[in-house]
């Protein structure tokens, strides 16, 4: 028999929420034939991940996955034998009364927030006493082997270098999002939160020799993009040209095309978690905008990430990798770092596609949890 997997998520906001726990249930349902039931409590953004979804709908199948409206009148229902609760999300009180009453309790994790800071080691799959007399387990994605690893699905990579080399294919796809990609230039894509160091990129771009064509899904970053155009509306297929910048804004995809467009760029700027660990499997060069916390923890998190990452870099390539990524979180003027950087491309490039091949040499996050699962029982 299957085992059942129910996965409780509560969009906070943005795509993060229901953008990894619609990965992780995929995954869990495709690859390790699990029944997974994903509890949402907003649908409309996963009509944006998932096209095809009703935002209205109390329960719709999609990729062998129930997703079921996580409504506030909440129905009894039974328990799963595996109960996740993403983000410290707090589960539906009934059916968190009846976890303990079942014939074999449910194994209970937390799936928590990706980080690289070293501490996550220590704390990943440790137990921790609920009220309802269940154990709850902090599980941690991350980095390091010794944590929960990082969401990715069989053959990811080898589809990835597949399509790279694929010139065809590469055309084929942007052509299916309106792309015609400008000679010689360099494909970035933008993925990010308000940035006031946009502007002076975009200034730097535009002077530059080498031509870019800057790819923009439609999202948050987009008004400062119309600022520094000087235009009043901005939308997906609106293209604008300042002297060697295209500046192009795409529709937002569902994540497997986003996947392709990442592994289209040249550089890619992401933000988040999900965006982020996709850039890293694209295996180019990448520049993440980080969550801002309140208590500024966020600096903690983005230097623990560099710290592993730019290992093996030479020194003068990993001061410009990380002065542009500290800029680009401060808001600060990206254009001087970004020139710095350029002197290191190659290495910087080849380096992206080590990171990604030594992370990938790890269990994914999937596995690890079937596996801990498995082990439990
Ligand atoms: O949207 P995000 O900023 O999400 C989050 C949330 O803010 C969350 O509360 C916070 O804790 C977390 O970040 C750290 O960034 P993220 O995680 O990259 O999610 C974006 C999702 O959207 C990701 O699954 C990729 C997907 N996506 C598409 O599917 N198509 C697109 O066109 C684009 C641009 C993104």
């Amino acid at each position: 028999m299957k085992a059942t997997w129910d996965i409780f998520c509560s969009v906070v906001d943005n795509y993060g929420d229901i953008g990894v726990t619609w990965r992780l249930a995929r995954q869990l349902a495709a690859e390790h034939s699990c029944a997974v039931r994903l509890w949402v409590d907003d649908l409309q953004p996963f009509t944006r991940l998932c096209p095809g979804a009703d935002a209205t709908a109390a329960q719709q199948w999609h990729d062998g996955v129930s997703v079921c409206h996580w409504s506030k009148d909440w129905q009894p229902t039974e328990v799963a034998d595996v109960v996740i609760e993403a983000f410290a999300c707090r589960l539906p009180p009934a059916y968190f009364d009846a976890m303990p009453k079942r014939s074999l309790p449910p194994l209970w994790l937390n799936l928590e927030y990706l980080s690289a800071e070293q501490w996550v080691s220590g704390c990943h799959a440790l137990p921790s006493p609920q009220p309802n007399g269940l154990r709850k387990i902090f599980f941690f994605p991350g980095f390091r082997p010794d944590t929960g690893g990082l969401l990715r699905e069989a053959g990811l990579l080898d589809r990835r270098h597949a399509f790279q080399q694929d010139i065809g294919a590469q055309r084929a796809f942007l052509q299916g999002l309106g792309v015609e990609p400008v000679e010689n230039a360099r494909l970035i894509s933008l993925f990010a939160y308000e940035n006031a160091g946009l502007a002076n990129w975009l200034e730097v771009l535009a002077q530059d020799p080498r031509p870019t064509h800057l790819l923009v899904p439609e999202g948050r970053i987009l008004s400062d993009v119309q600022r520094w155009l000087e235009v009043d509306e901005l939308r997906a297929g609106a293209v604008q040209r300042r002297g060697a910048l295209t500046v192009q804004i795409l529709p937002f995809v569902r994540q497997d095309d986003y996947d392709r467009l990442l592994w289209s760029c040249d550089f890619n700027a992401v933000r988040g978690e999900d965006s982020f660990v996709r850039a890293q499997w694209a295996g180019r060069p990448l520049l993440w905008h980080i969550y801002q916390q309140d208590d500024d923890a966020h600096w903690l998190k983005l230097d623990a990430f560099l710290e592993m990452y730019l290992k093996g870099l030479s020194p003068a390539a990993s001061e410009a990798l990380r002065n542009l990524w500290r800029a680009w979180n401060s808001g600060n003027e990206m254009g001087q770092r970004w020139s710095e950087l350029q002197l290191h491309w190659p290495q910087v490039t080849k380096h992206a596609e080590h990171w990604c091949l030594e992370q990938a040499s790890q269990a994914d996050l999937a596995a690890a949890l079937v596996l801990f699962y498995l082990n439990w029982l």
